[in-house]
């Protein structure tokens, strides 16, 4: 999704302002520098400290769950990649606010500026009661493993209804694990390089005519748990692969763990992580 503006000298970078929330965080971190190269300006958000600001940035701490602020926000912006919000499991309140409260407003928002694209981070735990035997595609049903990947259900059914409404193109991003390297052995299945994530948002900002998708980011690793075969428009190939880090977790003989509902089933820990209490 390039812009086609024909007034636009043709030097200029394929987007005028690109949206980044969650900017301050562990992905966002690791996007910011390649979204120099995509844009004019990149308006970078969260609610934490952002760290230094480079010149074609533009900083500006919000909360999404605060209404007037994420339209001030979007003002502008052709494109988002939504990252922002809390990224594991959580009391319902909380998420209620940053998850559910927070993408309503950035979806509402961006409707209203006429916003073309956003590209959500959506999350393996949308789909993370299904169990470690399955192999998933795009249509595989929800089965969300905690109210953190009810969130993220949420966020799927919500950018589909916005596309079908209005025309507004989401990619729905089913992120695995996404750090600098696997910390379990689980994560040498769901393992996404950030390398390879950033070449998932390029893939996602730059198709053309994405509708509403979905797709697995993972990659490519020796055990698979996705196929991203009904997402293969996008033109996403991995270029990384857990196998480097294969020697961190030897493999061990069966054991009773086989009973244990966090080694059954595709979200791990998570499966047993909820609900949690509100603090107080
Ligand atoms: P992170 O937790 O490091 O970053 C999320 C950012 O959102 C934080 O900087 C936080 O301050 C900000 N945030 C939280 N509540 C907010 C609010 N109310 N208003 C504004 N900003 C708020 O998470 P990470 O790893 O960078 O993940 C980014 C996104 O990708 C998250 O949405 C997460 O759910 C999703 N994801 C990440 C995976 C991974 O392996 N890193 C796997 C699956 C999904
Ligand atoms: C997620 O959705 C989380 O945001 C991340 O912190 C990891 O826990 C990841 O899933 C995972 O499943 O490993």
């Amino acid at each position: 999704m390039t812009d086609s503006n024909p007034e636009r000298p043709a030097a200029q970078k394929p987007f005028r302002r690109l949206l980044l929330t969650g900017a301050a965080g562990n992905l966002g971190q690791q996007l910011r520098g390649a979204l120099a190269a995509w844009a004019d300006v990149v308006r970078v958000t969260d609610i934490a400290p952002l760290g230094d600001v480079a010149d074609h940035e533009e900083a500006s701490i919000v909360d999404l769950a605060d209404e007037a602020a994420v339209h001030a926000l979007l003002e502008g912006v052709d494109a988002v990649i939504h990252l922002g919000g809390i990224s594991v499991e959580a009391p319902f309140e909380d998420l209620l606010e940053a998850n559910i409260r927070g993408l309503y407003n950035l979806y509402s928002a961006a409707q209203k500026q006429g916003v073309k694209r956003i590209v959500y981070a959506s999350s393996n735990h949308a789909v993370g009661f299904h169990p470690t035997t399955s192999v998933l595609d795009a249509d595989a049903p929800l089965r969300p493993d905690s109210l953190y990947g009810v969130t993220k259900c949420f966020g799927e059914s919500l950018s589909r209804y916005y596309f079908d409404r209005f025309g507004l193109e989401t990619v729905c991003l089913r992120i695995g694990s996404s750090f600098e390297q696997p910390k379990n052995p689980r994560m040498l299945v769901t393992y996404l390089s950030f390398r390879d994530f950033i070449e998932l948002v390029r893939c996602s900002l730059f198709t053309n005519r994405v509708g509403h998708a979905i797709v697995y980011g993972v990659s490519d690793n020796r055990t698979k748990w996705v196929d991203n075969t009904r997402a293969a428009f996008l033109g996403f190939r991995p270029q990384d692969s857990s196998i480097e880090f294969e020697h961190l977790f030897p493999v061990t003989a069966p054991t009773a763990e086989l009973d244990d509902p966090t080694q059954h089933f595709q979200g791990g820990p998570f499966v047993l992580a909820g609900p949690m209490e509100p603090k107080r």
